[in-house]
């Protein structure tokens, strides 16, 4: 047999299968093989580090992005084990990248803490791989072994050399393998970042650097030795909160470790986000609920004891109490039950007790012994919970005007005449002359047209029972047909397009702006659900003999020029505004379902959605000059 030729005996046979079957069914093994799941291959790479960092013998993880979109990871912890494994007769190394499950299964002691929702282990993304490498560092030597072409060894592993005694350390270097990742095998930094920030937050102490190589100068190092207290701190950076200490209770019984870190802000909105072994919990569960519950509970009774609140009045509910608070929940599960559509929901009945206990005991007491404090938490939720009653009372109010509303709607709104609302469109267009182009403009069947009159309320600053005062809002609630708050019913709503129709300029993205914090704070269904559009009315009209052309952008313009003789002169004409547009432009360029581009607006990270809805509509102008001017199109998903 050649030197570097392999050898397979019987188990390296069945070994081979296994990685065969994932090459087979990658989407079985992690979920997809879009851009997510490219992803999640480092993520399976970096959970390793991060149970040898929470064993407690590693505190520096790098993960480097290579020129040609290689991944490596490295970590300072023990190094993996090299000598042989009884079971699989092999390093136990190449056990760990050739064998399916070997992660977590053999070996016995110690439990993965981290892991993806799939936690299929460093063999899956071997097995995803062109090529894979793995340098270990320990007992003063140096251990290699590549592989190649979906998981198979080049060689046995291999002492290469040596290095200082006290060295340890893994360190791991992958290519995807792009006969797999057909869509793409191009990392996004922005993704890694932000996820590699969120371990750094929920793992404290640990260090962890992104490196890009595919840039100059671009890496981050995240390290918070206060944990999930910075994350608090972070998530109500442009918020104004009302104590200032974030609190913070842990404990752990049962070898279940729990952690709570919360502050109250002056805003009307609950920011409570949970995780279990490092894996954001978006469907809660009982860490989530047992923590809840305690909550209530205990703001109940401090309200009741302080006199606060009186013998007859009604108890404070979970959203009273949580107005205004930002919180994170960080369970540790050796053995997690994931249950819910989306398998991000908590299902381990044990939890909710033991997270009860550690909250309640440690903000029991910290309701004791800061009183100041006490009192600004409790005073704020009983000012929530009469803001409820009112809302309720306005409610009921609207609903007994609604005859009143929609006649009010109606003398306003230009209505489809199609009862079909998959084919309906509504037009929310601003001011009063853009909205009569409009309503000359439109198909009558399909589209109706809504002008919206001055500003409309800013609801970041405002509770529901004054937001239903708002003229311009009832109106749109009457139009809708989905009612609000308790009432919101999505199967109501009249149109499955809502476009916003706003000026290119500073005032309309302000527009646009106030109505997605509306449809944020008080529909959200109708953003989840992808029904809100922005029409992207043209800048430029160019009339060149018989051709008129519409365009976006200078640069359009300016392409279109090049396309035209040297000795043209056509006529470019700059709309300022919609205003500016006569019917049959509004029809051709941003209405008619031929020429038109609407951007959807699309939510599918409330945690990020929430700090750019703050820092736009916060006090601070300084974020929202910024976000108007530079990064507009980051917030929407272009749908033509
Ligand atoms: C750089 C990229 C990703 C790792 C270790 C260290 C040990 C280990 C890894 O053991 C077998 C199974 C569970 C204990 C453990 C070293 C004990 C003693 C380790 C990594 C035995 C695997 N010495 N570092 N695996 N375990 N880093 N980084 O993958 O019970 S994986």
């Amino acid at each position: 047999m050649k030197e570097n030729e392999v050898h397979y005996n019987d188990d390296d046979i069945q070994v081979l299968e296994g990685l065969e079957a994932v090459r087979k069914r990658p989407g079985m093994y992690i979920g997809t093989t879009s851009e997510k799941g490219l992803h999640h291959l480092v993520w399976e790479i970096v959970d390793n580090a991060i149970d040898e960092a929470l064993a407690g013998y590693c505190d520096d993880i790098e993960v480097i992005i290579g020129k040609g979109n290689t991944i490596t990871v490295k970590d300072d912890g023990r190094g993996m084990p090299t000598g042989i494994n009884k079971k699989t007769g092999l390093s136990t190394v190449e056990t760990i990248f050739t064998v399916l499950h070997a992660g977590g299964k053999f070996g016995g002691g110690g439990y993965k803490v981290s892991g993806g929702l799939h936690g299929v282990g460093a063999s899956v993304v071997n097995a995803l791989s062109s090529w894979l490498e793995v340098t270990v560092y320990h007992d003063g030597k140096i251990f290699y072994q590549k592989f190649q072409d979906g998981g198979k060894p080049v060689e046995p592993l291999k002492e290469i050399g040596v290095c200082e005694e006290n060295r340890t350390g893994t360190t791991v270097t992958f290519k995807a393998d792009p006969e797999i990742f057909t869509e793409t095998t191009i990392y996004n930094y922005d993704v890694l970042a932000k996820r590699l920030q969120e371990l750094a937050f929920l793992n404290k102490g640990i260090r962890i650097i992104l490196f890009d190589e595919r840039e100059e100068e671009k890496h981050h190092e995240f390290l918070y030795n206060g944990g999930i207290i910075e994350y608090v701190q972070m998530l109500n950076k442009n918020k104004d909160p009302i104590h200032k200490d974030v609190i913070y209770f842990e404990g752990t019984e049962e070898g279940i470790e729990l952690e709570v870190a919360m502050q109250y802000n002056d805003s009307y909105n609950a920011n409570v986000y949970s995780f279990t072994n490092n894996i954001n919990t978006y469907e809660g569960g009982t860490h989530e609920d047992g923590v809840k519950r305690a909550l209530t509970r205990i703001i109940n009774n401090y309200a009741k004891n302080n006199k606060i609140l009186k013998e007859n009045d009604e108890a404070l509910t979970g959203e009273d109490v949580r107005e205004g608070l930002t919180m994170i929940i960080s369970c540790k599960h050796p053995d997690p039950q994931f249950e819910g559509q989306t398998k991000t929901k908590l299902g381990n009945a044990e939890v909710r007790k033991i997270a009860d206990d550690v909250f309640s005991e440690g903000f029991e007491r910290f309701l004791m012994e800061n009183p100041n404090e006490a009192r600004l938490i409790v005073d704020k939720a009983s000012t929530a919970a009469r803001a409820r009653l009112a809302a309720k009372k306005a409610r009921e109010f609207t609903r007994r005007k609604s005859a009143l509303d929609t006649f009010n709607t109606l003398g306003k709104l230009a209505d489809c005449t199609s009862k079909d609302a998959s084919i309906s469109e509504i037009f929310i267009v601003e001011g009063d002359s853009a909205g009569g182009s409009a309503k000359s403009a439109r198909i009558p069947k399909t589209q109706a047209i809504l002008p919206l009159r001055g500003k409309i309320l800013n609801v970041e600053k405002a509770r529901l029972d004054r937001a239903l005062s708002n003229e311009e809002i009832r109106t749109m609630i009457t139009a809708f047909g989905t009612g609000i708050g308790d009432d919101f019913d999505i199967e109501k709503l009249r149109y499955h397009k809502i476009v916003i129709m706003t000026d290119a300029d500073v005032d309309g993205s302000h527009i646009q702006i106030l109505l997605l914090t509306l449809f944020y704070r008080f529909f959200r269904p109708i953003l989840e659900g992808g029904y809100v559009y922005i029409a992207q009315p043209p800048l430029f009209g160019v009339t060149y003999g018989k051709n008129k052309k519409y365009v976006q952008t200078e640069e359009e313009l300016a392409e279109y020029r090049a396309t035209l003789p040297p000795n043209a002169k056509p006529i470019v004409q700059r709309f300022k505004g919609l205003g500016e547009m006569d019917a049959e432009d509004l029809r051709d360029t941003t209405m008619s379902i031929e020429n038109r581009v609407l951007k959807r607006v699309t939510i599918d990270d409330a945690m990020a959605a929430d700090q750019i809805i703050t820092d736009l509509m916060g006090d601070d102008v300084l974020p929202r000059k910024l976000y108007i001017e530079e990064h507009g199109h980051e917030y929407t998903d272009l749908d033509v």
